[in-house]
């Protein structure tokens, strides 16, 4: 029988590619999102393999109504998220902070305990988090955003707690600069200022973390990547910065 992956976020980027890849290796796709008609074109292509969700992760009555009454969930990939502005906390709109909270933090949690109990009750499956290289290291302008993904990192690793003795992984996947409409979302749809950030480098693709989700959900069944952090070869973690002259 099919397995089913729930994936939150699947119009675009990552998710979007994640969705791409378990339908072509014979896998029933959930897949959420605000933009109804990039779902409903999947459901064109792919047939009933592809059920759409159209939904707004921040949405707590919607996620938990919809998400919740979902049955045998295999693997849920709790991708929808993003980012918002890149000035310094002091100049910050609040809006882009609550909507960066609300989606990375509680849509995602919104999301995993509409989830978790079926998962809990057939003592099978297997959470994959987007978290990011930004929940390891800070940098200027990263903020509320850097704050979010700290907060999956240490969630995920949370519920590896609650979760012990059942049989039932979790896993953060973090990367590091990736082209995807990310930097066309954080940046409001500047398109020039976006295309910039990946401008004489080769960043990570969404199917090199299409293709990772596909390795964490392969790995034997007695085994858990806690953890997976990922960063083209032309980015480092550079360590802290000193100011001079001040
Ligand atoms: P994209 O902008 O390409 O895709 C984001 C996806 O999230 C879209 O499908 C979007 O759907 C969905 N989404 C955003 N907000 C909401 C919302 N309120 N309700 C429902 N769905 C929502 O970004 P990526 O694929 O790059 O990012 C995916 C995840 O990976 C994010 O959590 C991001 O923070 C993380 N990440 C990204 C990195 C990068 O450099 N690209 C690096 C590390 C982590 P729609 O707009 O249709 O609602
Ligand atoms: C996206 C990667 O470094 O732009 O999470 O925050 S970064």
């Amino acid at each position: 029988m099919s397995k089913t992956i729930l994936i939150t976020g699947a119009t675009a980027g990552f998710g979007l590619a994640a969705a791409r890849l378990f339908l072509s290796q014979g896998w029933n796709v959930i897949g959420t999102g605000r933009r109804a008609e990039r779902l409903d074109a999947l459901h064109q292509e792919f047939g009933d393999a592809f059920t759409p969700i159209a939904l707004d992760m921040r949405d707590r009555d919607a996620v938990t109504e919809k998400l919740g009454a979902l049955s045998d969930i295999d693997v849920l990939l709790n991708n929808a998220g993003g980012a918002l502005g890149l000035e310094p906390a002091y100049e910050c709109d609040l809006d882009d902070w609550d909507t960066m909270v609300d989606t990375n933090i509680k849509g995602l949690l919104y999301a995993t305990r509409a989830v978790l109990p079926g998962m809990v009750a057939r003592n099978s499956g297997h959470i994959i988090m987007l978290g990011s290289i930004a929940g390891n290291y800070p940098y200027a302008g990263g903020n509320v955003y850097c704050g979010t993904k700290a907060f999956v990192k240490q969630f995920s690793l949370s519920l590896r707690a609650d979760l012990l003795g059942k049989n039932i992984r979790v896993s953060n996947i973090e990367p590091g600069l990736a082209e995807s409409e990310f930097s066309v979302v954080r940046f409001k749809g500047d398109e020039a200022r976006a295309a910039g950030v990946y401008e004489g480098t080769q960043p990570i693709t969404p199917e090199d973390i299409a293709n990772t989700v596909w390795w964490l959900v392969n790995c034997p069944a007695h085994i858990n990547i806690n953890r997976v952090e990922i960063m083209p070869v032309c980015q480092s973690p550079s360590g802290a910065i000193v100011k001079k002259g001040m």
